[in-house]
């Protein structure tokens, strides 16, 4: 996957994303969609969707992503 991200820039979008609703320090779906439909829109192409990409992030099963999981993402973006 082509990008010109790096993971401290990631970092900064998840804590953008992170602050619209809710914990200030998790992602909730809402809150993925709009980070991936606004900054990574080609991870919704093919077969995944974003009930799909969260269920991979979200190891804990809580409904939220952490930082910590996030960087599973983090990974898959800047691979
Ligand atoms: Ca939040
Ligand atoms: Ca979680």
């Amino acid at each position: 996957m082509s990008t010109e991200k790096s993971p401290e820039e990631l970092n900064r979008i998840f804590e953008k994303y992170a602050a619209k609703e809710g914990d200030p320090n998790q992602l909730s779906k809402d809150e993925l969609k709009l980070l991936i439909q606004a900054e990574f829109p080609s991870l919704l192409k093919g077969p995944n969707t974003i009930d799909d990409l969260f269920q991979e992030l979200d190891k804990n099963g809580d409904g939220e992503v952490s930082s910590e999981e996030f960087q599973v993402l983090v990974k898959k973006i800047s691979q």
